[in-house]
């Protein structure tokens, strides 16, 4: 590889020496090359870099799976707990210290397999948490087995027919079970995901981030991050996110339109 030169090299020092930076761990992300988690990983780091809050009053709580490691990545309080159960722990976290900002994060088979259950009461009790839904539509630690929200049709080494079940849709979910901040993000575009966390934790309830992405090393058949960068989209312009039945209509129309996608007050 070609060293780079003075001029390069300085700049490449200032940007490791700049906060945005100094929220990644001493320890490199164990994620395959091309995973989408580098750009959520990205993402989140941006939005806490924008917001200039300090490493020690930030909590990233996870539970188990490749993004699941999110926490050792972080150089933040972090909390990898037992599968599914990333969000009544983020809940119990902003409780006992209400002034720490309170991340969770997580992937589809977590968040909607095994720990589909807080979802809706983590939403409806609007708590003043931050949740990052990683949403590959598979199993990634577990060797690509389908998860809830894989689309119909999905093939993998357990299911070699494609399956036959319907996905769930986790931002239509988060909205109908009354989440007060609901944005829809891809990976792909880690700038858009800082600035719309950034508004996330910045808002008073509980804020649910479902971002697209995509394990390039179990998904083999479907491929779903070239169609991802294919089909997302920014929502329309003039499209209201206070109007809850404005953002539900945009949600059932529109699978791949990402940004924000609904806020009202939140509970604080
Ligand atoms: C109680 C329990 N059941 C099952 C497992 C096995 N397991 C570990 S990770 C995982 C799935 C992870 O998938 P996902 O949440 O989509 O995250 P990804 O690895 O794709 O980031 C499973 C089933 C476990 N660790 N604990
Ligand atoms: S197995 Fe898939 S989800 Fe896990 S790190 Fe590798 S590419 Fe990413």
């Amino acid at each position: 590889m070609k060293t780079p030169g003075p001029v390069l090299a300085e700049q490449i020092r200032r940007i490791e020496d700049s906060k945005l930076f100094s929220f990644r761990s001493g320890q490199l992300p164990t994620w395959c090359p091309g995973c989408g988690y580098f750009g959520i990983h990205a993402g989140i780091n941006a939005a806490l870099w924008q917001l200039g809050i300090p490493h020690h009053k930030v909590v990233v709580v996870s539970g188990i799976g490749c993004a699941g490691r999110y926490p050792f990545f972080s150089n933040t309080y972090g909390l990898h707990t037992t599968h599914g159960r990333s969000l009544p722990v983020a809940t119990g976290v902003k409780l006992a210290n209400p002034e720490l900002t309170v991340l969770a994060v997580g992937g589809d088979g977590d968040g909607l397999g095994i720990g589909g259950g807080h979802l809706p009461h983590a939403s409806r009790k609007d708590v003043n948490i931050s949740y990052v839904l990683f949403d590959n539509s598979i199993y990634g630690l577990t060797k690509g087995q389908p998860s809830p929200s894989s689309p119909t049709g999905f093939k993998t080494k357990v299911s070699p027919s494609g399956t036959t079940e319907r996905p769930l849709n986790a931002t239509l979910m988060a909205l109908s079970y009354g989440a007060s901040f609901v944005a829809r993000l891809f990976a792909g575009e880690p700038g858009r995901i800082g600035e719309i966390m950034a508004q996330g934790i910045r808002h008073p309830g509980f804020s649910f981030l479902h971002v697209y992405t995509s394990c390039v090393t179990f998904d083999k058949e479907y491929k779903t991050w070239d169609h991802l960068k294919e089909w997302v989209h920014p929502i329309p312009e003039g499209h209201d996110p206070s109007n809850f039945r404005a953002a539900m209509n945009l949600v059932l129309d529109d699978d791949f339109a990402t940004g924000l996608v609904y806020q009202r007050g939140g509970n604080g």
